[in-house]
């Protein structure tokens, strides 16, 4: 096995960096000890996630809030930031998508963008596992900003998204019956909604409807069209100085991620909802709250391969017969057998 210097990770020296998430991905035990020296250091950076159905522009728009990021007007320092596309149809273990390979292309001159895709395929442990070890790593690493773009389809991506301080929830206009696409559970979710590819005309439209779909949700809030850029009530417009306000309400974006039209603004309301979060103690409960579920799924993965080891692989099977059988039921399948 070759060795990777923490050190030089936390330096700064991508090659490094490549090769460690590479290791993390394969869940080759020497991603432990790489895990175990950032650790520590983590704990800093904003994840946000960013999710919806495919070709909403999600890659478009995770490229050019990178660049927001980088250059927003307030901050002396640019912030690090870092991308991972988790992809769980790609074909690629560890690859890059060709789209992807375009955006790295385009965000290549800039050292403070770190890009990477991840493959479902080989992921031991499930996604979000690999995904949250990811994390980990980028976020020792030093990165401020960790983006994380997902796929809003299925459980597994819901995990994901949990993963993250800010939800982002990406819809367009023109894919087939897109509202009903958007499932309950992911506007729960949603912390930030954006309607991206509002250069076509349908894009108010979507906007409109996913309004009325989130005052359902939230109850009152009025709906301002006034420019591209759209807020719920006067949510977007509060500076959060020294009222901070308990009830973070999902403000709806109009975006065009291909010119960047609305990007700053989304930019903003991102870093609103981080201070939002901090400023009420939430960041500290969701950060419990995840490394609890974390905790909790170690434990039951370790449990269950422990016991596994122990058993009597004739017995399980003589039991798991009764089961079909319909001799005995699951319950009391496992009772006999813990
Ligand atoms: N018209 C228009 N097309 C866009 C916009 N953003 C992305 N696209 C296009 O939508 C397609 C899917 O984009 P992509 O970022 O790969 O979507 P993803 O599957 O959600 O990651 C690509 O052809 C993009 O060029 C936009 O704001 N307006
Ligand atoms: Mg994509």
């Amino acid at each position: 096995m070759t060795q990777i210097d923490p050190l030089a990770i936390r330096q700064g020296d991508r090659r490094a960096l490549s090769r460690a998430l590479t290791l993390v991905e394969n869940n080759h035990p020497g991603s432990r000890e790489i895990q175990a020296a950032l650790f520590p250091h983590s704990g800093k950076a904003h994840l946000i996630g960013i999710t919806g159905a495919p070709g909403t522009g999600k890659s478009t728009l995770v490229n050019q809030l990178a660049k927001a990021f980088r250059q927003q007007e307030d901050q002396k320092i640019a912030p690090k930031v870092a991308i991972i596309a988790v992809d769980p149809t790609s074909p690629f273990s560890g690859g890059a998508l060709l789209g992807d390979r375009i955006r790295m292309h385009d965000l290549a001159g800039d050292k403070g963008i770190f890009i990477r895709s991840m493959a479902s395929r080989g992921a031991l442990g499930g996604l979000a596992h690999s995904t949250a070890a990811f994390v980990t790593v980028l976020d020792g690493a030093g990165f401020d900003l960790i983006l994380i773009e997902t796929v809003g389809a299925g459980q597994a991506e819901v995990d994901i998204a949990r993963l993250a301080h800010t939800v982002v929830v990406v819809e367009a206009p023109g894919l087939g019956d897109d509202i009903q696409a958007i499932k309950a559970g992911i506007l729960e979710i949603a912390d930030i909604l954006v309607v991206n590819k509002s250069d076509r005309p349908e894009a108010e439209n979507t906007a409109r409807a996913l309004q009325a779909m989130l005052d359902m949700a939230h109850g009152g809030g009025s709906l301002s069209s006034a420019g591209k850029h759209m807020l719920r009530g006067n949510a977007g417009t509060k500076t959060i100085d020294n009222q901070p306000e308990h009830h973070w309400k999902p403000s709806i974006h109009l975006v065009t991620a291909t010119n960047g039209d609305g990007i700053n603004q989304l930019a903003a309301d991102i870093k609103r909802h981080r201070i939002y979060l901090q400023e009420t103690g939430l960041w500290q409960v969701k950060e419990e709250n995840r490394l609890r579920r974390d905790l909790d799924a170690l434990i039951k993965d370790m449990l269950l391969l422990q016991w596994q080891q122990k058993i009597d692989k004739a017995w399980f099977d003589a039991v798991l017969s009764d089961v079909i059988a319909r001799k005995r039921t699951p319950i009391e399948a496992a009772e006999a057998l813990i």
